[in-house]
């Protein structure tokens, strides 16, 4: 318990740090260059949580840093606590120890305290668990397949327009695009939307995992399972499977492309055209799963 607490500060410390340079970077950045087109994933000695861009990942920032004050008050009690302990009652200053071995209203306070502060934390975290579970209003629906090793997108609302992800291999990336994370074919959705994500598995255990979303769900063969996203600003969102799933885990990375309406209404009509009855003849054990 208390060696999570000192990793815990230790961490929060060094994400502080970690967030004036990388502050201080960004505003250099800012007067140095153009602007980057928007997207969030992991920068180089990132610390932190990746900025949220949904509603579940604010609640989840929100909750950590609830957790973060508590265990940090703790942290300083308990060591306030032995730093005590040590001074006032070491073999010098405290030659004949006292001989009691309870005290009832101790006994009672490291009881009941720790519990009730166990259900300061709990109400929040399950009211979250829940909120994370599902949206009651989607406006579209996603299912997202894993596979050893890249990702399979279906839009059930779009005619069931169906189509592969697969990571760019190093040596085809352009200069701008982020190595590992970098896919052919990106997950396209539009911003402000109540987007129900339904995961599965064709093979292995996958999780679809994009942090600046607080999206993660394992996939699984043979069950769905449900979770949400409302995205608030276009851009560029990047994720990895974070399961492992294999020799290439590392080679199936999520990058989802967060879009207006009307860009997204051009791109599916764009896609049902590009992705045509070709791509599932090459995959015949995928086009079995096509309705
Ligand atoms: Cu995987």
């Amino acid at each position: 318990m208390q060696y999570d607490m000192w990793a815990h500060l230790r961490q929060r410390a060094a994400l502080a740090t970690g967030k004036s340079i990388a502050a201080i970077s960004f505003c250099l950045t800012l007067l140095l260059a153009a602007p980057p087109a928007f997207a969030q994933m992991p920068r180089p000695w990132q610390m932190g949580l990746q900025d949220a861009h949904s509603p579940v990942m604010e609640k989840i920032a929100d909750l950590n840093d609830m957790v973060l004050v508590i265990i940090t008050a703790i942290t300083i009690f308990v060591a306030g606590l032995l730093v005590w302990v040590m001074i006032r009652y070491n073999a010098k200053r405290n030659p004949v120890p006292g001989r009691w071995s309870h005290n009832t209203t101790v006994e009672v306070l490291w009881t009941v305290l720790p519990v009730l502060i166990l259900v300061v934390i709990a109400i929040p975290s399950f009211r979250l668990v829940y909120f994370e579970d599902r949206t009651f209003n989607p406006d579209m629906t996603v299912k997202v397949t894993g596979h050893q090793w890249y990702w399979e997108y279906t839009y059930p609302d779009a005619a069931g327009l169906d189509f592969n992800s697969y990571i760019v291999a190093d040596d085809a990336l352009k200069p701008d695009q982020p190595r590992l994370l970098t896919v052919d074919n990106q997950l396209v959705v539009p911003v402000g939307k109540n987007i129900r994500i339904l995961t599965t598995s064709g093979d292995v255990i996958h999780s679809f995992y994009i942090p600046s979303l607080g999206v993660q769900r394992y996939a699984i063969p043979g069950r769905t399972i449900e979770t949400w996203v409302k995205i608030d600003k276009p851009g560029v969102y990047y994720g990895e499977c974070n399961q492992i799933c294999g020799e290439n885990h590392s080679r199936m990375p999520i990058s989802i492309r967060a879009v207006t309406d009307t860009e997204f209404t051009a791109w599916l009509a764009e896609a049902k055209t590009k992705f045509s009855a070709n791509e599932t003849e090459a995959h015949p054990v995928l086009a079995a799963n096509i309705r």
